[in-house]
């Protein structure tokens, strides 16, 4: 067998990393690398993403790979969070930086779409939740302001493949999260690019996760581990990618892949879109295998992060295990929080908003400043437990599987204190998985196609990706 290394590039919102599989005595060996912060960035009122940030972090992971693998490296595939793109010209150049999804600028975009085609029939055409999130809106956005023809747009991890010598694609299940594919056929929907005023020709060509995209070409290329690398589209969709890394089989399983959002549903083989799915709003992206991840967008460490970082300007650094433990010790909650209110998933002010929703619901207002962080930390996680789990009982009754067990990957599957919360809320067994279960999701998809078991990625054999899952799950 070939022994060479392998790489996975997960973007996230709060960190990108770059971690590097090696051979010991047959055995996978999985190290991160780099790790390096990320966030949005507002200048001038926009809210973007620092592109050049992010791929100088890129680079720097990459070199110290090569430097690594003596071996050399045999693939190369990038994940990242969905919705946000790059306008690319002829060169695969980007034009600007990327917006980030929580902008506020699709709320005219939104309401200027939804004139054009109704928000029920987008939801049937496509399976997909209404989010304004969603890439439509935000090109429906770019359409509004400025001629888009001769203009090609890439989702973030695809453009990274590209800017490595990839060709311009659109993975599957990254697609499926724009809101511009039709469930039934699987391509671009003709009825929705019309409606949002955009070409079709400005959409990159499909194609299914486990795909190579090329080879490595560039300045990266010249280094010897590098030689002969080849790119490959995993499950884009960083989502898609942690469920693909968690190493479950049967079917009375749930997810909770939980990170700055919590993504709480289950696999399916077959899209739901009925009625009352729609209704609720529940969502069929694209999965591994063939499969549908039938879930919801919950709120997730956003929440705790957004107010850490306002009670850090106020003078108090609390760090994320830290503020756990407060609030373990801290008194229950009085009223639960609305996490998924529409008001707290901007940016800014976090406590504040908190403390609007609950003089709304008639709850006397906490104290806001720094020292009182375990009360609203407390709150927070008690919130999110119960929303999971009112959540899963939906996801149970949609798909009509009876779920004992309950995995939860991700970073923030890390917190014990809310794995109890969410045990106890929802009465399953829960697993905590990988933390970087993307990552684990990621090099499962490159090996299952390096060892010519294509049909496992895009067929119905998804149980094969599974089991490398778990069979790299213990180095991490
Ligand atoms: C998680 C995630 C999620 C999307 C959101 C934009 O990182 O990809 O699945 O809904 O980011």
């Amino acid at each position: 067998i070939d022994q060479r290394a392998l790489i996975a590039v997960d973007l996230g919102a709060e960190s990108c990393r770059v971690s590097l599989l090696r051979w010991v005595e047959g055995n996978a060996l999985i190290t991160l690398v780099h790790r390096f912060a990320n966030a949005p960035r507002e200048v001038y009122g926009e809210l973007r993403w620092d592109l050049t940030m992010i791929e100088a972090g890129l680079d720097y992971g990459l070199r110290k790979c090569a430097e690594i693998a003596r071996e050399g490296v045999r693939s190369i595939a990038v994940d990242g969070w969905a919705v946000d793109y790059v306008w690319v010209d002829t060169d695969s150049k980007a034009l600007a930086d990327p917006f980030c999804y929580r902008d506020q600028r699709t709320l005219d975009a939104e309401w200027s779409l939804h004139r054009k085609i109704s928000p029920r029939r987008l939801r049937e055409l496509t399976g997909i939740q209404l989010m304004r999130i969603n890439t439509l809106y935000q090109l429906h956005a770019d359409a509004l302001q400025r001629q888009l023809s001769e203009l090609q747009w890439l989702n973030l991890p695809e453009y990274i493949l590209s800017r490595l010598g990839g060709a311009r694609v659109a993975e599957h299940t990254n697609a499926t999260h724009t809101q511009m594919m039709e469930l039934d056929r699987r391509q671009w929907c003709p009825e929705i690019f019309q409606a949002a005023n955009l070409d079709l020709a400005c959409a990159p060509q499909l194609v299914p996760p486990g795909t190579e995209v090329g080879r490595l070409t560039g300045p990266l290329a010249e280094l010897p581990a590098f030689r002969d690398t080849v790119l490959i589209a995993p499950a884009c969709h960083d989502t898609a990618s942690a469920i693909a890394g968690i190493p479950a089989t049967g079917d009375d399983w749930a997810y909770i892949s939980s990170g700055t959002w919590s993504l709480v549903g289950t696999l399916l083989e077959e899209p739901r879109n009925d009625a009352a799915a729609r209704e609720e709003n529940f969502t069929n992206l694209g999965a591994v295998g063939d499969r549908i991840c039938f879930h919801k967008n919950v709120n997730g460490m956003w929440l705790i992060r957004q107010c850490i970082e306002k009670w850090g300007e106020d003078g108090r650094v609390w760090t994320v295990p830290e503020i756990v433990a407060a609030a373990e010790a801290a008194v229950k909650p009085d009223g639960l929080l609305d996490v998924d209110d529409a008001d707290l998933l901007l940016a800014g002010q976090m406590p504040q908003r908190i403390n609007g929703q609950r003089v709304r619901k008639g709850f006397v207002p906490f104290d806001e400043s720094p020292e009182n962080a375990p009360e609203f930390a407390s709150l927070i996680f008690h919130s999110l437990a119960a929303r999971y789990a009112s959540v899963l009982e939906r996801v149970a009754f949609h798909s009509g599987k009876k779920l004992s067990r309950l995995f939860v990957v991700g970073g923030a599957s890390q917190n014990d204190f809310l794995n109890r919360l969410t045990q106890e809320a929802t009465g399953l067994e829960l697993f905590r998985g990988s933390a970087e279960s993307a990552t684990l999701g990621n090099f499962a998809v490159q090996l299952a196609v390096l060892e010519g078991k294509r049909d496992a990625v895009t067929g119905a054999s998804a149980e094969l990706v599974s089991q490398w899952a778990s069979h790299l799950s213990s180095p991490l």
